[in-house]
């Protein structure tokens, strides 16, 4: 069985663009997964601790048979190949690739290492940016309200 997932990325280390790519790459490459599609890569402020630069940001749908937790073991495997130190980092500071699964089909997961939907989506403007682009009127599970209703009341 296939699900249909969205995925966010963000950097702001290195050659942020590079990270991007070649994690878009990686995730094409994956058992059972196909890319549907790719949200632009915004610049955005960093939110979280000062002194970080700023931010590419966007979000991909792919459509996978792997399960959540499987996803998630290949996705830290991405981010770490592609320079993130998880040991040296502060919460929220800076990285060369973050990779948050932001909803998985209609799975609701609460898991000591895995929250879906993704707990913070509609409180990020970063993320709720690229997903209006791609899925304004998307189904949260858990949630009332759809990508653009929670981009509005984020503006608002
Ligand atoms: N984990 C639990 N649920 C998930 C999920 N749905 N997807 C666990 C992915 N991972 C999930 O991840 C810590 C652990 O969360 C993982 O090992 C996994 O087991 P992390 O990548 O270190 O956490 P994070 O991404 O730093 O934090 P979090 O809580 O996802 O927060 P945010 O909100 O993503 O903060 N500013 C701008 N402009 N753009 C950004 O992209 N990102 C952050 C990170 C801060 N400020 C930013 C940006
Ligand atoms: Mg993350």
């Amino acid at each position: 069985m296939e699900n249909e997932v969205y995925i966010a990325m963000g950097s702001n280390l290195g050659d942020r663009l590079s990270n991007i790519e070649g994690g878009i790459g990686e995730i094409e490459l994956l058992l059972g997964t196909r890319m549907v599609q790719c949200s632009s890569m915004i610049e955005t402020d960093p939110v979280g601790p000062s002194g970080q630069g700023a931010y590419l940001n966007g979000v991909v749908q792919i459509s996978t048979s792997l399960t959540p937790n499987a996803l998630l073991k290949e996705l830290l495997k991405i981010e770490t190949d592609f320079g993130r130190d998880r040991a040296n980092e502060v919460r929220w500071g800076a990285r060369t690739l973050d990779l948050d699964i932001l909803v998985f089909g209609d799975q609701l997961v609460d898991q000591p290492g895995l929250t879906i939907p993704h707990p913070r989506l509609h409180i990020r403007s970063f993320v709720l940016i690229p997903l209006c682009e791609i899925a304004p009127d998307l189904k949260i599970p858990g949630h009332k309200k759809t990508p653009r209703e929670m981009l509005e009341a984020f503006e608002s």
